[in-house]
């Protein structure tokens, strides 16, 4: 699925560079020739940054944990995939366990706490709030789908 989405980046991109190629012959055409260099060294490090992406295998999400619950709530990966999520507590002081994979966090409030783990196997696990943090505690979970 990111893959495909990869693709349609990429595809994008060849896109966006013909169609600023088009119009660059169109400015020489009409004498304006000093612009040419400038859109090809913008185009090129943007094609590099978007295969670089891709070779890591790294997925990252961006996690707002506040009372009571996470957004998002569902994070869907593949297996192999090495995971990094930015987790954001806007309010209290909150924690991230995903006991499956030993995770066990304190999320300070104002501060955005880095977990990174390989997803090495596959199937659902809950992931859930392990502070105590009001009345809405114990409802403050999500979940991590890991895909063959
Ligand atoms: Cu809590």
């Amino acid at each position: 699925m990111k893959k495909i989405i990869g693709l349609l980046i990429i595809f994008a991109l060849i896109f966006i560079v013909g169609c600023s190629h088009t119009n660059n012959e169109s400015d020489a055409g009409v004498g304006i020739s000093s612009e040419f260099p400038a859109p090809g060294f913008e185009d090129v490090p943007e094609a590099i940054v978007v295969d670089a992406d891709l070779e890591t295998g790294v997925k990252e999400f961006n996690v707002v944990a506040k009372k009571w619950e996470f957004q998002p709530s569902t994070i869907e990966v593949k297996r192999g995939d090495k995971v990094k999520l930015n987790i954001n507590s806007v309010d209290v002081t909150h924690g991230f366990s995903l006991a499956d994979f030993g995770i066990n966090e304190n999320l300070a409030p104002g501060k955005t706490t880095v977990v990174e783990f390989t997803a090495d196997k596959t199937g659902t696990f809950t992931f859930f709030c392990s502070v105590y943090c009001g009345s809405g505690h114990s409802d403050m979970k999500g979940m991590l789908i890991v895909n063959e």
